[in-house]
């Protein structure tokens, strides 16, 4: 114990300044030392990879150093604690993250140059953690980097998915997914926490038992499994705090399932309890599609009951009033995911420390608050009411309680507007009676946030209408950002460097406004030219990625033009594919003697189709077979390449991205929450072709519409659209569908009814309305790549207006307006 002598506490703190050392011997001793006792391999022989875990050993000894400095400190302090729970996180890899947010990226290049090896060939020895789908699970990854930077008392709560994001792998341009068993090797981040463990219950009954004359309920679960703690160190940048992302895995419990030993069926009852335990197992794949089934809300359960469990046992280690709840902590609802937490903070609350309903729901309402990543009513969640009550009948039982009396104080705010009513109702009835997870985190929340400004007006005047009008104090708006550690500082050495030094500073590694110092230079010759070498640089090491994975050799001098995303039929890849075939029948229609104006293209796309999805499968076939097409045409050569990037994840994006002249954002307008991958591209000062959807509105704002290529349909504008449906179809859009129908890339069969969605008189997502104006735009970006200086300048600008993306900004925002909570800073340097 510290003792309550602060003065003293505080100089020990001060004193101690951890007991390893960063110089290059005590570096080289110490990852020796983990090759010797760690990986158990002799220190005088080993390869790149036992170099890398005994590498990533001794960075994480460093990690929980100092994290186990900053949970003392926040201890001591005791400030309001935020919790980030989030069913997924695409964390990446850590390593180069990690050194450089410690500070010591150069000693380790330095120490590790010492003992022969190279720290850039270590650092790809190292798997991504990809514990989730897209944008929301990298979205989280950024904004704990955010947390831990800004020294919010944070903790991000989670899963251990065994599985991670499948592997995408390619094979006759078709999409397979392979498994993704991330853990084969070890996780030299992590840290069990044997100790840190709590029974999660599952199934059973509920009984009403008398406790000193009261009646209360009492869960008599059927199924128990443990969970464990799984800790993973992330590091601020600049600072010495270091907040911790507990992720939990399952593991048997001595109470699962006693019934089935003592009937003597011992084998069965041993593989019946391994099934339990699977529960962390594996990362559902599909963003936003999946509908009622068992193990996903078992995963959903299980990681917010481990987490409530942990939260309330640390608020007890200091208070013993839960009057103090909300003065100490904050829920933050990432999507509805873990929305059961409302009701198992209510369950807690009411049946073990017997608040009684009023006072807990007063607790409950103040605590949590809620994002919503969605846009349309079919992505969000429901559950249906006989799974929920076969799986958590006491939750049930809460839910249904907290909806009779939201009713009730509905009916007398707004009469007897049965259709009203059943809208806001938590409960959705119907043939499959279900309960609306989005409607029960709103009645709860005391703030609810859209990802951008227009996904914010969406939810309000759309979606949660009903919701809106009767508390509008509730909805906010939190523009979504992306970590400037990762997305320049990691990614893009070159790029950081050049910053720096033309800024005479590497605070807008913190400090991400400053990066708007660049407008001043931005027509400097000097600094156009520097660029322009960064950007050769990056583009050089794409290149070499894309010979090695596709074959296909590509030009420099070509502009290298990206979608890189998850395949949806809303972010339209497809618009892509067919603008890339009408360029490819341009070029092979030309006069040969015109052919030298052409703008030569690299068109690079990536992502990973559900892998249910059969449209978005298709889409990713008609890409390879239009690839093969053109990248053999002779006639073509280097004017145009089209290349599909396998297995797109957070390490093949930080290639990818700043190597990116120009890159696509181009949804249906009204379709995109916010988009975070356009942010990555617009720090790395790359171009965006884009549509008026999502964060991109702000971009505009923030860059100017002369900085971007814009292009069209606009979110009012596409109901009407949609009921003119085919007859806009121009003849452009429909003379490339043709080629595809005629089997000019083969496949005919087989992309029917892929054509069939654009050309089959629906046209759901406007690419027959928006081609002309799409092929205007790429036009453009023709135009201004064939000017170098003014390319480079609007590039320049890109990342001059690229602070406000930083999620930075967004944390800043969350943290004062709707956490209310204080950085609380290790001071180990003041
Ligand atoms: C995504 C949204 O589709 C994207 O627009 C947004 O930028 C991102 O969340 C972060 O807010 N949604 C998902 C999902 O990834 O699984 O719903």
């Amino acid at each position: 114990s510290l003792g309550s002598d602060s003065a003293k506490a505080e100089r020990m703190f001060r004193l101690m300044d951890g007991f390893l050392k960063n110089d290059s011997i005590s570096l080289q001793q110490d990852i020796l030392r983990h090759v010797e006792y760690t990986v158990a391999r002799s220190r005088f022989n080993f390869d790149d990879f036992e170099a890398y875990q005994a590498l990533a050993h001794s960075v994480r000894d460093r990690l929980i150093e100092r994290s186990h400095d900053t949970q003392l400190y926040f201890k001591r302090k005791d400030p309001k604690r935020v919790y980030f729970l989030s069913f997924e996180y695409l964390m990446g890899r850590s390593l180069s993250n990690s050194v450089i947010n410690l500070g010591i990226r150069d000693q380790y290049a330095d120490a590790l140059s010492q003992l022969g090896f190279e720290f850039e060939v270590l650092a790809e020895q190292e798997g991504d953690a990809a514990l989730g789908n897209g944008g929301l699970a990298r979205l989280s990854a950024c904004q704990m980097d955010s947390m831990a930077t800004l020294d919010y008392p944070a903790w991000g709560y989670g899963l251990r998915y065994e599985y991670g994001l499948f592997r995408q792998v390619i094979l006759d341009g078709f999409q397979h997914e392979q498994p993704d068993f991330w853990l084969n090797f070890g996780n030299p981040w992590e840290t069990e926490r044997v100790h840190v463990t709590y029974p999660v219950k599952f199934y059973g009954v509920v009984e009403e038992e008398n406790l000193n004359g009261e009646k209360c309920n009492v869960w008599i679960p059927g199924e128990v499994v443990e969970a464990v703690a799984y800790d993973n160190p992330i590091p601020g940048y600049g600072t010495r705090n270091t907040i911790t992302l507990r992720l939990w895995a399952g593991k048997p419990s001595d109470q699962h399932d006693m019934e089935a030993y003592n009937t003597g069926d011992y084998i069965n009852a041993v593989v019946c309890r391994q099934k339990a335990e699977n529960i962390s197992s594996v990362l559902y794949p599909d963003d936003r599609s999946f509908q009622g089934k068992e193990l996903r809300l078992k995963q959903q359960y299980f990681f917010v009951s481990a987490s409530i469990q942990d939260i309330i046992r640390r608020f007890r280690e200091a208070h013993s009033n839960f009057d103090e709840f909300p003065e100490k902590v904050a829920l933050q609802l990432n999507d509805t995911h873990p929305s059961l937490a409302i009701a198992e903070v209510m369950r807690v609350l009411v049946d073990k420390e017997h608040l009684g309903w009023n006072k807990a729901w007063d607790i409950a309402c103040k605590i949590f608050s809620f994002t919503i990543h969605a846009v349309i009513a079919e992505g969000l969640e429901k559950i249906p009411v006989d799974l929920l009550g076969s799986l958590l009948p006491r939750h049930l039982q809460i839910i249904y309680e907290i909806n009779f009396k939201f009713v009730e104080e509905l009916k007398k705010r707004i009469g007897l507007d049965y259709n009203r009513l059943s809208r806001m109702s938590i409960i959705e009835e119907g043939a499959v009676k279900s309960i609306r997870m989005a409607n029960l985190a709103i009645v709860c929340s005391h703030s609810v946030n859209g990802v951008s400004k227009v996904h914010s007006e969406l939810l309000k005047a759309k979606l949660f209408k009903d919701f809106y009008e009767l508390w509008p104090e509730k909805f906010q708006c939190k523009t979504n950002g992306v970590t400037q550690r990762r997305w320049i500082v990691v990614s893009n050495p070159s790029l950081c460097a050049l910053i720096s030094k033309w800024l005479g500073t590497e605070a807008w590694i913190r400090d991400v406004d400053l990066l708007t110092g660049l407008r001043a230079y931005a027509a400097d010759p000097d600094l156009q030219q520097e660029w322009m070498m960064v950007k050769k640089v990056n583009k050089m090491r794409l290149a070499e990625y894309i010979e090695a994975m596709s074959g296909v050799k590509v030009s420099l001098d070509a502009m290298f033009d990206v979608q890189t995303k998850r395949i949806h039929e809303y972010k339209r890849q497809l618009l892509n594919i067919l603008g890339i075939i009408h360029r490819y029948d341009c070029i092979k229609n030309m006069e040969k003697s015109q052919r030298s104006k052409v703008v030569p293209r690299v068109c690079i796309i990536g992502g990973k189709a559900a892998p249910g999805y059969e449209i978005a499968k298709k889409i990713i076939k008609l890409c390879h077979a239009v690839a093969e097409k053109i990248n053999n045409d002779t006639d073509v050569g280097d004017l145009l390449k089209l290349v599909f990037i396998p297995d797109y994840n957070v390490s093949v994006a930080e290639l990818v991205i700043p190597g990116a002249d120009l890159s696509q954002h181009i949804s249906t307008a009204g379709h995109e929450a916010s988009g975070t991958g356009s942010m990555k591209f617009l720090m790395n000062g790359c171009l965006l072709l884009a549509t008026e959807d999502g964060s991109t509105v702000e971009i505009v704002e923030e860059i100017g519409a002369d900085n971007l290529f814009l292009f069209g349909a606009k979110i009012h504008e596409v109901p009407k659209l949609r009921e003119e449906g085919s007859p806009k179809m121009p003849l452009q859009c429909a003379r490339v569908i043709r080629m595809v129908r005629d089997g000019y890339f083969g496949f005919k069969d087989y992309f029917e009814s892929l054509c069939d969605t654009v050309d089959g008189g629906k046209d759901f997502y406007l690419l027959g309305s928006d081609f002309e104006s799409y092929l205007e735009a790429q036009a453009a970006a023709d135009k201004a790549f064939a000017d170098p200086n003014k390319w480079t300048q609007m590039s320049i600008l890109s990342t001059a207006g690229s602070g406000r993306f930083s999620s930075d900004r967004t944390i800043r925002d969350y943290a004062e307006k709707t956490w209310g909570i204080e950085p609380c800073r290790f001071p180990s340097d003041g």
